[in-house]
């Protein structure tokens, strides 16, 4: 038979679990993960390849109302992401069943040309009557193709939905080689880590005002890797947080970043971090094309 491929577009409301999944499908974790809304903000590519097959996924920013400039990038990737995919996975949050945000994106995906597969996540949190009342609002779309119940955090579903996903592909070429999961440079990675670890340690606000930049790289002759990146935010007051006392929550996100770096990297890391304030930086454009928001 044939060789067949094709790129799947992962969609849904903020926090319902799409990176978590796409790295469960992948194998590995490409794209940061965190209990806060907004985590993703760009477009991350993530390979699936089997003898016969590859499935390219776009995991994408949580669909909700822009609030700068930063969210209108966001939104625009992901409805970007929607065109020229075989097939578009909705992702729901069963748990928190469908709400206003996962309604206005339903309307949004009446209007797309590929065909639509809906993911029930969370499975592994609630009861069954939450996933039945997710499952009757989405029967109620006859754009959706297979609603398929998922625990991206325990691998529940995940080879049923493969199955499913696999049926959308076409006659194809192998995109990228077998061995390739990402096209993310290394670079950008190294600054998603950073970003991840201040997500999980801070709290709510700070973490959504930050960006990171990777300033330089550079290998020393015995092997180890000098990292150096500047963490922005936007408020001095942010900065003291992110800072912490004595240094203390700085040096937290370094100790973690850099763990999950030389793990990337296979190699030994020096990383250094700096602080500093861009006010309202999320609506700057010089800033956002300078952090990768372009
Ligand atoms: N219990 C449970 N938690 C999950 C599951 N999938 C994801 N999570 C958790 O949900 C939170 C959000 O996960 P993400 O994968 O970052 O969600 P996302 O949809 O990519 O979020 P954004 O990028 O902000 O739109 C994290 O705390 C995950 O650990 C699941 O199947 N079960
Ligand atoms: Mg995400």
């Amino acid at each position: 038979m044939s060789y067949r491929s094709g790129f799947v577009s992962i969609i849904g409301s903020p926090n319902v679990g799409k990176s978590t999944l796409m790295n469960r499908l992948v194998g590995q974790k490409v794209s940061i993960v965190s209990d806060k809304a907004q985590t993703t903000r760009n477009r991350i590519m993530g390979v699936m390849s089997r003898p016969g097959w590859q499935i390219v996924f776009l995991d994408t920013p949580g669909v909700t109302t822009p609030k700068n400039r930063l969210g209108d990038y966001m939104l625009r990737v992901a409805y970007d992401s929607l065109n020229e995919v075989e097939a578009i996975l909705l992702l729901v949050d069963a748990k928190r069943g469908i709400g206003p945000k996962d309604e206005a994106l339903l309307n949004k995906l009446r209007e797309a040309k590929a065909p639509v597969v809906a993911g029930i996540n969370k499975a592994d949190l609630c009861t069954l009557d939450d996933i039945e009342s997710a499952r009757e609002r989405l029967e109620k779309e006859p754009f959706i193709r297979q609603i398929i119940k998922l625990s991206a955090l325990e691998g529940r579903g995940v080879e049923q939905l493969t199955e499913t996903l696999t049926t959308y592909l076409v006659e194809g070429p192998q995109y990228f080689p077998e061995d390739m999961v990402t096209d993310q440079p290394e670079r950008v990675i190294c600054g998603e880590i950073i970003r991840e670890k201040a997500l999980q340690l801070l709290r709510e606000e700070v973490p959504h005002g930050l960006g990171v930049c990777i300033d330089k790289i550079e290998a020393r002759e015995d092997g180890v890797q000098d990292i150096w990146a500047t963490i922005y935010c936007e408020r001095a007051s942010h900065k003291g947080i992110l800072i912490g006392r004595q240094g203390a929550m700085l040096k937290r996100i370094g100790t973690e970043a850099r763990k999950d770096m030389e793990w990337l990297l296979g190699s030994r890391v020096n990383l250094q971090l700096w602080v500093k304030v861009k006010e309202d930086w999320r609506n700057s454009a010089s800033m956002l094309g300078e952090l990768g928001y372009e």
